[in-house]
């Protein structure tokens, strides 16, 4: 009898939304090339699918996700670190980063090393209780990666963000709220609803929400010149959809308008 081994990444699809779910829960979910690599052609998916309006990424178990797999014979020399962080961190990133939809993650338990940096690629942060943060790079002779060193000074300030990547100390859930590393905290029992009812909120929003997604997320990165170009094109994007058509329509008739997406 041959007993197919469980899939690392979970999908499902619902309602406008799809759900990831890192699959290694013996690990707390450390990452792989092959799981790195089912994220990213998660997102590919949803970029390419219409009725997808929302990703959702989550931990099985008991934990978010541990960073990198450290089983797989990492020692100094030993393996080829530049391969792996090109050839399958970069392209995650870039997946969630570069999809015109929003991501949420959902962060149930432990985010270490470049799980936290999954985390912090997302759009929206929403938290169990009992989740903690750790840029555990720094415990194990690391640095930051993943597109940690870029999203942390941007999300909490240059000043807490070396403390945190040099220190790698472990932070609370109500810490990462009050440094804004995260959007929300809720009870653990209610993490699955509160992502849902966030998720179910974005899936009906408009077209121009993706857009805002790209013109906030590029915005430091570029100045006030380049910046209000990038606004000009993206307003005549949004300007061409059926849901500012839809919007004005529903202005004009005091009725909520229903967004297609489109
Ligand atoms: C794990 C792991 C794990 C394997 C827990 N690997 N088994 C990029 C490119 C290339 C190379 C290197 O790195 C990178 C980027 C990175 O992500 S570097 C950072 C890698 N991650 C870490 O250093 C975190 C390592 N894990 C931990 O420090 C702890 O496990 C945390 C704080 C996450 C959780 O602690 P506990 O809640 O006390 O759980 P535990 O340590 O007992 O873990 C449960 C099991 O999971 C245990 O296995 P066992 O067989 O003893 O039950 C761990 O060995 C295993 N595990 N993380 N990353």
């Amino acid at each position: 009898m041959v007993i197919g081994a469980a899939p690392v990444v979970l999908t499902a699809s619902e309602a406008g939304v799809l759900t990831l779910t890192l699959n290694r829960p013996e690990v707390l979910n450390g990452l792989t090339d092959e799981v790195l690599d089912a994220v990213a052609a998660g997102c590919h998916d949803a970029a390419a699918d219409a009725a997808v309006r929302v990703v959702v990424i989550t931990g099985a178990g008991r934990g978010f996700c541990s960073g990198q797999d450290l089983r797989g014979g990492f020692e100094a020399g030993d393996a080829d670190i530049r391969g792996h962080l090109h050839e399958h961190y970069v392209p995650m990133i870039r997946a969630i980063r570069d999809l015109e939809k929003p991501v949420i993650a959902s962060i149930n338990g432990v985010a270490a090393g470049a799980g936290m940096s999954l985390a912090l690629a997302a759009d929206f942060r929403v938290a169990g209780e009992s989740a903690t943060f750790i840029q555990a790079f720094v415990r194990i002779g690391l640095v930051p990666d993943a597109g940690s060193s870029y999203f942390l000074p941007r999300l909490v300030g240059t000043a807490k963000a070396l403390e945190l990547a040099m220190l790698g100390e472990t932070i609370d859930s109500a810490e990462a709220l009050r440094v804004g590393l995260v959007h929300r905290v809720v009870p653990d029992e209610d993490l699955s609803h509160a992502t849902h009812d966030l998720a179910a909120r974005l899936a009906r929003g408009p077209r121009s929400a993706g857009l805002i997604k790209q013109l906030i997320n590029q915005s430091l990165d570029h100045d006030l010149s380049s910046q209000l170009a990038r606004e000009e094109e993206a307003q005549v994007l949004a300007a061409e959809s059926d849901d500012f058509t839809a919007g004005v329509a529903g202005f004009i008739s005091k009725r909520a308008p229903e967004f297609t997406g489109h």
